[in-house]
Order: structure tokens, then sequence, then C-alpha cells
């Protein structure tokens, strides 16, 4: 039972939070694949066979649902991995978040903030052209939030450089977007900076957006144990983790297991 998620390392863990606040009464597992983390530069053979191994952990502790809380593996691998652990049902972080900005936007232009694994896919113009083929897409990799995150620098005047720097194409040649995706895990905890830059855009946390949907969906089922448990597991640095995850969870962690990464 319960719920599991998956992601590279500590990122998922802002999509995560989301679902523990829609659902406190729900048992969640959640691994984060912190020794082969990054994968946003890495190649989709390679995404592909790190997210079948990472669901197949998942899938052996029987979940009710597995979602792919990373934006690489979803754009890049999410077939791959649904048929891993089929007939489990799976979800990615995409759909949810798209399907927001598409309501949200009046112009038509939608930025996405991502890793350049994630622009390279494609997934979200394929994604806005079933959606609604007259939405423009406006997408940025921004390499460097990831690591920033990572090591805690979330304000600031580094952030702040950073920022202006990825963010400026939207403050010149893309001036007609009026709605952005974060479309990486790590992007939600800068979001004030980037509003301090773009005041008059609005942004979508599509982690937030895939809680409410799961909840309006129904798609899990709505019988909180009495015991709800939330285990952690990772495959390298369980102190770092636990430390820097705080950042992205907002919450403090119980357990956290150090795991195999190859999964043996
Ligand atoms: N979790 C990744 C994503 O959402 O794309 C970001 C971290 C990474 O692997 N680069």
């Amino acid at each position: 039972g319960g719920v599991a998620f998956f992601d590279s390392g500590m990122g998922g863990l802002s999509v995560l939070k989301h679902f523990l606040e829609l659902f406190p009464g729900t048992s969640v597992t959640y691994l984060g694949d912190t020794a082969r983390f990054p994968y946003g530069t890495k190649s989709r053979e390679t995404i592909v066979r790190f997210a079948r191994e990472d669901a197949r952990f998942l899938a052996e502790m029987n979940p009710d649902l597995i979602i792919a809380a990373c934006f690489t593996v979803s754009s890049q691998a999410f077939d791959e991995f649904s048929e891993e652990v089929n007939p489990i049902p799976t979800l990615g972080v995409l759909e949810a978040g798209a399907r927001a900005a598409a309501g949200l936007t009046r112009s038509g232009s939608i930025g996405v903030l991502a890793t350049e694994g994630t622009i390279s896919s494609n997934a979200y113009p394929r994604l806005f052209s079933r959606m609604n083929p007259a939405i423009g897409v406006f997408a940025q990799p921004c390499p460097l939030f990831a690591p920033l995150v990572e090591e805690g620098w979330i304000s600031g005047p580094v952030a702040e450089a950073v920022s202006m720097e990825y963010l400026s194409p939207y403050l010149t040649k893309w001036k007609s977007v009026d709605t952005i995706i974060l479309g990486c895990t790590h992007y939600p905890p800068l979001l004030p900076v980037f509003q301090k830059i773009l005041p008059d855009v609005r942004f979508v946390d599509p982690g937030y957006e895939l809680a409410r949907e799961i909840l309006s969906r129904n798609l899990v089922k709505n019988h909180p144990e009495a015991l709800p448990t939330t285990r952690f597991f990772v495959t390298d640095g369980v102190e770092r983790f636990l430390r820097i995850g705080q950042n992205l969870l907002k919450r403090p962690m119980g357990n956290v297991t150090l795991v195999d990464p190859v999964f043996e």
C-alpha cells in the first residue's frame, strides 16, 4: 500500500512536500538516488536504466502508485519506467503542471525552466501541442540552479545573479510569456527570487498541481491509515540528505536508510 516516489536525489522532496500536505494519512516511501545524482546532464539511455532500477526497487514494496518525482525521468524515461513496474499505476510530474499553466495563461506564451535533459527531450512542447496547439513554449535550461539549491544557496547575491542571468530573456525577447513552469524539482525554493525579477509572471509549481490532481481525480484510495509511515531511502550521503533536504521538504524527516545503488 501507500505511495512511492523516486528522484535522482533530494529534489523530489519538493514534490513529496505537497503530497504530504494533502494526504497526511497516507503512507509514503521515497527513494533518492543520491549516489548517481544528477540525472539532468546524462544520456537518455543512462536515465532509462537508472529509472528502471529505481522503480523496480520501489515496486518490491507493493505500493498502490509510483511517482517519478523527477522532471528528467518524467520527460525522458516515463514509458520505460511504467513498463518496468506494470501493473502498478504510475505518474510523472509534467502533465498536471502543464495543464495548470495552459489554464492560467492569457497570452498563450508559456515559459519553462528546467534541466538541459528535460528541455532537449521536447516533452513540454509535445504535451502543449496536444493540449492546445496555439500555445507557444519558451524554454530556458538552468543547469546551475540544481547545484545552487543542493548547497542551500536559495537566496542572497549569488542566487539572485544566477537567476537574473537565466530569467533575463523573459524581460527582453520573451516578454509575451505570462506563465512560467518550475520544470525541475530543485526550483521551488528559488521562487521568491524569481518573483522579484518577474513580478508580473505567474509561476506554476508542478508538485503542487500534481498533489491536487491526485486528490481531485481520487487516484489514491482515501482510507487514511491509523499510523501512516514515511520512509526514506538514499543511495549515498544520509547526513547530507537530512541536512539539505529540509530546504525542499520543509519538515523534519524520520528514518533515512542507506541502500546500495545497484539495489542488490
Ligand atoms: N530531479 C532533476 C529534475 O527534476 O530534472 C533535477 C536534478 C538533476 O538530476 N539534475
